[in-house]
């Protein structure tokens, strides 16, 4: 049984870190305080809590306190565990003024249990919540994104018999012309028997049940004439299995599809499919992150429309119901986990965080038919020996956990990475016309770049341009319409004229907070978005639709793009020799500036 914990909660900002000395967590207090306590609906972040029309944790950074309490029976033939969707980034629990633990890492769930002795009838619930940016955490300090905190993703208590499922992860292991075979693997708390069965549109289908009684089970099932997953039909069935020895039973929803990278492209259920992507961050002003249903429901719906088949949940995962979402609209999903620029890359702390926050998403979503890759990694600088272990090791331990998906990390090194050959697919984000040269050089450069991992398909992760909506200039000025327009029409036709290039995936969806962004036209908001943040679509939203349609000649430089190799070093030293150190000081600057360790003064 599953109890939501949503709802009204009390909270404490804790800008001078008194509570664990004050033990904020005793019931005591939290008894004495309750009626001087504020309310708030919780999931939320707390940067969008309003205290007498003024939004006073808006760029607040440190600690913060939320307290409830909840009633129940104990049962002594039940377990009781707490389930937190998503709190950012570290957090510690106490229930009844009893220690449960803590939790790093700021996107993925996580479940405590609640010792059944600390369980009374009417119950004090404590969580400390720190979003501090620090070197060594994943993300690191700096980052293109604004860093919402709070408890934000829904909360859970689910109370369980003893014997009950942990997981279940069902994936397509064949596909045959008229037949499907699906692998399907459990653990359970103890051993017992399952007994199974498939539904397509409420019939069952294929039903059976286990010979023997275990924890760790295993077993395939043939389905006659699948009806597949894609996204243009988004087929899905239903997956129900309960234990034959106690009460516990599950419900998955899967859809038979099966992933694969070729020489030539990649390949979805056998046949070659180009990716027309966009990515998104997990933000929606006023919510942040918990963004309704609704408004997540109206943005895949668009991001259809506009004629692209899959997105990119930039750069961490988004919250699960994105994803049910995707499944049953029909959209590949990219995932990643927030390994991004400069992380603390010789610490094998740092690298633990990843791999616990990679296992976690995993575990979460894998039997997400739309999710179809996993990405380790974004825009790191791989030239370094530690780092190229770090990723090359994240990849190893994906590839461990998941052989159903593809597996990669996102990258901005043209020449000087020579990671990308042992990536299932090698991924680049190109930024030319921005940042960069001019779009006019993306021809050339591509061929260039191909030939660091020749003869596989590439995806081109990112490509975009920023423009504030409604600045529109004849002279085509940066930060226009005009100009976002004209930098992603000319790239995305010079992707699609390109054999090598298996898909492109636009930056971004819609402008999203960041406290680099800070010029005249950004006012702290990266403007890469078609859409702005208040969903108003920019020249380009409107041209897209065709722009994917037109047909291009397909077009290649053979020579000299061979020689490209030679430009390896000249990459490396300006990445090396000061890049990351200017960059450094940039971002400390402008974050410093951005965040605050205190809320805002009361009126
Ligand atoms: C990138 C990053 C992304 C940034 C984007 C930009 O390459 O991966 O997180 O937001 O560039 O707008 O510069």
């Amino acid at each position: 049984m599953k109890v939501s914990l949503n709802g009204t909660w009390k909270y404490k900002c804790d800008a001078e870190q008194l509570g664990e000395h004050e033990n904020w967590h005793n019931p005591l207090f939290i008894k004495e305080n309750w009626d001087l306590l504020s309310s708030y609906e919780l999931p939320c972040c707390w940067n969008s809590i309003v205290e007498d029309g003024i939004p006073r944790y808006d760029r607040f950074e440190g600690f913060f306190w939320f307290f409830r309490q909840f009633e129940l029976e104990p049962d002594s033939t039940k377990e009781y565990y707490l389930e937190f969707k998503g709190v950012n980034y570290s957090c510690k629990i106490w229930v009844n003024g009893s220690y449960l633990g803590d939790h790093q890492g700021g996107f993925v769930p996580f479940k405590l249990k609640i010792p059944q002795k600390i369980l009374e009838k009417t119950n004090y619930l404590a969580v400390e919540v720190e979003n501090i940016r620090k070197f060594e955490r994943i993300p690191a300090k700096y980052f293109d994104w604004f860093n919402w905190g709070g408890i934000y993703r829904d909360i859970d208590l689910h109370i369980l018999p003893k014997l009950h499922f942990q997981w279940i992860q069902i994936f397509t292991k064949k596909l045959g012309s008229n037949s499907a075979i699906l692998k399907i693997k459990y653990k359970l708390t103890q051993k017992s028997k399952i007994r199974w069965q498939i539904f397509q549109n409420n019939q069952s289908i294929a039903n059976g049940e286990s010979k023997t009684p275990t924890k760790l089970g295993e077993f395939d099932v043939i389905i006659p004439n699948p009806a597949l997953w894609s996204p243009i039909s988004p087929n899905l069935y239903q997956f129900h299995a309960h234990l034959q020895d106690g009460e516990d039973s599950i419900n998955e929803r899967i859809g038979i599809r099966i992933i694969e990278v070729r020489q030539d492209g990649l390949y979805l259920n056998h046949k070659k499919i180009r990716i027309r992507g966009i990515s998104l961050h997990e933000e929606l002003l006023p919510y942040g992150r918990t963004i309704p249903k609704e408004d997540r429901l109206r943005d895949l719906k668009m991001i259809k429309k506009l004629g692209f088949n899959t997105l990119r949940t930039a750069h961490y995962s988004h919250d699960e119901t994105l994803i049910e979402l995707a499944d049953e609209l029909g959209l590949l999903i990219l995932e990643e986990i927030p390994v991004y620029w400069y992380c603390d890359f010789a610490n094998p702390e740092s690298l633990k965080s990843a791999a616990y926050q990679l296992q976690s998403l995993i575990l979460r979503d894998f039997n997400h038919p739309s999710v179809i890759l996993w990405s380790v990694g974004n825009e790191i600088p791989v030239e370094h020996r530690n780092c190229y272990n770090f990723i090359n090791r994240l990849m190893q331990y994906a590839r461990k956990l998941d052989s159903s998906r593809i597996i990669t990390y996102v990258s901005n090194r043209m020449f000087a990475d020579k990671l990308r050959i042992k990536a299932d697919i090698p991924c680049i984000n190109l930024y030319l016309g921005w940042y960069l040269g001019s779009e006019r050089n993306l021809n050339f450069i591509l061929d260039s770049i191909y030939e660091t991992a020749p003869n596989r398909p590439w995806l081109i992760t990112e490509f975009g341009a920023g423009a504030q909506y409604k600045f529109h200039s004849e002279a085509y000025e940066k930060f226009s319409e005009e100009k976002q327009a004209s930098i992603i029409t000319h790239s995305i036709e010079t992707f699609n004229s390109k054999d090598y290039i298996a898909g492109w995936i636009l930056w971004n969806y819609r402008d999203f907070r960041s406290a680099l962004r800070t010029n005249k036209y950004q006012q702290g908001f990266n403007r890469k978005g078609i859409f702005s943040e208040k969903n108003e679509p920019k020249l380009i939203a409107k041209l897209i639709p065709r722009i994917m349609k037109k047909k291009v000649e397909k077009r290649r430089f053979k020579f000299l793009p061979k020689y490209s190799i030679l430009l390896r070093p000249v990459e490396i030293a300006l990445f090396s020799l000061g890049f990351q150190y200017l960059q450094e000081i940039f971002n400390r600057t402008l974050f410093n500036k951005f965040y605050r360790n205190k809320p805002l003064p009361k009126e």
